[in-house]
């Protein structure tokens, strides 16, 4: 029976699965802080309940006022301060390996990526896995950043010339490091998958650095965690995570695409003079 109860408020059933290097801990700490919720409110609303019972109206009792009770003041103010800190050190474990930019990992791929109202634009460093000059790489370059051009990736520069860009289309590899900076062209959005037990809100005008290793292949959610507008909604979108091989081939497809959108268009052959061609034959 208690066991039924327990369960019943067992929320944390409602994650969806992790898939992230980091998920057991944020959820183990997760769990922590929820349970510490759920007792706290029992905890009060029983008081009140009992309360409310007790001191119920009866014809012959008198109620009195009080000014002030320091004992019960200074207890309600340095419980919560103990809790608050307490919570505050044991979660710095985790905040640091996520948070903090001397643990972000070697990157095996490296992605760029801007919310906008409403949908997400990314920016992969193609076949020479390195950036060309773009907002990201360089802040001058910001004021190259248009709407055809949300990056602001500088045409002039060789080596971005294989850099490619998807809307709404986002593959990472299984077992690796990604490492992403994102930024936003309009408002805050949050770029949230919550399979990989990742949210960070993207600011326009910075990049905010996002990392994370996936040990499971397949088709996730990714959503935008930041009210942004009346088109919020529309910011939800699926992502997949590939075996290394089956994302090298898209790499290569998307690197056999850029090479073909930019070789010039191929002069047409100039007619064939027939009537010379048959008298040469005679
Ligand atoms: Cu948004």
């Amino acid at each position: 029976m208690m066991d039924a109860i327990i369960a019943s408020f067992d929320m944390l059933r409602w994650f969806p699965e992790n898939i992230s290097t980091f998920g057991d801990e944020l959820d183990a700490l997760f769990a922590v802080i929820y349970w510490l919720c759920v007792g706290i409110f029992f905890l009060t609303f029983g008081i009140m309940a009992f309360f409310l019972v007790k001191y119920r109206f009866r014809p012959e009792r008198r109620g009195y006022n009080y000014h002030g009770n320091n004992i019960v003041e200074v207890t309600w103010t340095i419980l919560p301060t103990i809790l608050f800190a307490a919570l505050g050190v044991y979660s710095d474990g985790i905040w640091e390996l996520t948070k903090y930019s001397k643990k972000v990992p070697t990157p095996d791929v490296e992605v760029l990526v801007l919310g906008k109202q409403f949908g997400w634009y990314f920016l992969y460093p193609g076949a020479d896995g390195k950036f060309g000059r773009n907002a990201f790489t360089d802040r001058q370059a910001r004021s190259l950043m248009s709407a055809t051009n949300p990056f602001g990736r500088d045409t002039n520069d060789p080596s971005g010339l294989d850099d490619f860009m998807t809307e709404n289309q986002f593959r990472v590899p299984v077992n690796a490091n990604i490492v992403m900076r994102g930024s936003s062209i309009d408002v805050l959005h949050s770029f949230f998958l919550p399979h990989a037990r990742v949210k960070q809100d993207v600011v326009p005008g910075t990049w905010m650095t996002i990392w994370y290793n996936l040990f499971k292949t397949g088709k996730y959610e990714l959503a935008c965690a930041e009210l942004c507008g009346g088109g919020h909604y529309a910011m939800r979108a699926e992502y997949m995570v590939l075996g290394k091989a089956e994302y090298d081939k898209w790499l290569d497809q998307k690197d056999a695409e850029v090479k073909a959108a930019r070789s010039p268009q191929p002069t047409p052959e100039p007619a064939a003079d027939t009537t010379q061609t048959v008298a040469s034959l005679r």
